[in-house]
């Protein structure tokens, strides 16, 4: 198996696709990896903290150059992998591979983006079938096992760490432990909260009273302008940090123009993974290298130069999008939709992605 899944990475590293059946069989192994994980899972340092990628392949390989290959670095990956750009399913695929070859260097929580409904308006979906074929399962299979991933992780006992946020139905760690995680991302309810909240800074912390500031509706939950989740004050997270004995947060979920923003004097932390959002928004991005509790580095970067030509030769013709016809014997499924290396950067296919597509940056 481990020789199997290296020829896989090997592949993969080099931007190859691998075949639909390689891809069901990955995807079917990680379920079963992962159906024994507790919603919550604990790790220690030192770990590589790592926040949204968006389908932004080159610079997940350049995260890899930068914080270290794995397994020289143990990462922990903040969820949204896939959506918005135009690698998601080489992003996500080796993931996968990463998890399955070194299962305890590399932890993927779930982000709102590992949704069936949300990755069919933002871009994941039509990449599958412009990769595989209109009747490829691939997108299926790999939104079957998003529903496995689990939702948190807590390093060294006392730092949590979420996609979104926190929720008003959860107070203790417990009551997420028991939440049942198997399933598409719901609409409201705790585990929708974890995935979709954002912290809210008050414009008014300062200079207030104690008495007055608590009293403040921003240091509360509040509803959420993106139409899930709530926003959430210092109020709501140090009560949730005391309640828990826990000494701060660290999320993802949102851009953030220098690559990561700390909120209420550092309780928590947003850790955004993206440089140049969408090919577009300029905003720079960062791996936080955590070595101990108090010992830590925002590894800030940009993005990585094949971006730059994707932005200056946008027709240039794709070579490493073929999928691998010949390398596995298990090719039976793909010689119905083998011959899909459809130009991924021609008019035609991006308006075809794009008609889909609403323009959110922060979702
Ligand atoms: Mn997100």
């Amino acid at each position: 198996m481990s020789m199997e899944l290296d020829k896989c990475l090997e592949n993969l590293y080099q931007g190859k696709l691998l075949p639909e059946a390689v891809v069901r069989a990955l995807c079917f192994k990680l379920k079963e990896m992962l159906i024994r994980e507790s919603n919550v899972v604990h790790i220690q340092t030192p770990v590589t903290v790592v926040g949204d990628i968006h389908g932004q392949f080159h610079d997940l390989l350049e995260i890899f150059q930068i914080g270290g290959p794995v397994p020289d670095t143990n990462y922990l990956f903040l969820g949204d992998y896939v959506d918005r750009g135009l690698y998601s399913v080489e992003t996500i695929v080796l993931l996968v591979v990463l998890k399955l070859r070194y299962p305890h260097r590399i932890h993927l929580l779930r982000g709102n983006h590992e949704s069936r409904q949300i990755t069919q308006s933002y871009g994941f979906y039509t990449e599958c079938l412009n990769k595989y074929g209109e009747n490829s399962k691939v997108w299926h299979y790999l939104t079957d096992f998003f529903d496995y991933l689990v939702l948190c992780c807590i390093i060294d006992d006392e730092i949590f760490c979420v996609h979104g946020g926190l929720s008003p139905n959860v107070q203790t760690i417990d009551q997420i432990k028991i939440i049942d995680r198997f399933r598409e991302i719901p609409h409201d309810g705790a585990m929708a909260d974890l995935v979709w909240s954002d912290p809210e800074e008050s414009n008014t912390e300062n200079g207030n009273h104690r008495e007055e500031f608590y009293r403040e509706s921003s240091q509360h939950f509040q509803v959420s302008p993106r139409g899930a989740g709530y926003t959430f004050g210092r109020c709501v997270v140090e009560k949730f940090l005391h309640t828990n004995s826990m000494s701060r947060i660290y999320r993802a979920h949102q851009l953030c123009n220098e690559g990561f923003q700390v909120y209420f004097n550092g309780l928590v932390t947003t850790v955004w993974s993206a440089p140049n959002y969408c090919y577009r928004c300029g905003n720079k991005a960062s791996i936080l290298e955590l070595y101990g509790k108090d010992d830590f580095y925002f590894n800030v970067f940009e993005e990585a130069p094949e971006n730059k030509l994707l932005n200056e030769n946008a027709q240039a013709n794709v070579t490493n999008n073929k999928i691998l016809n010949d390398y596995f014997d298990s090719g039976d499924e793909l010689s119905e939709n083998g011959s899909t290396d459809m130009d991924i950067f021609s008019d035609a296919y991006q308006a075809k992605s794009a008609s889909s597509r609403r323009v959110e940056y922060f979702l």
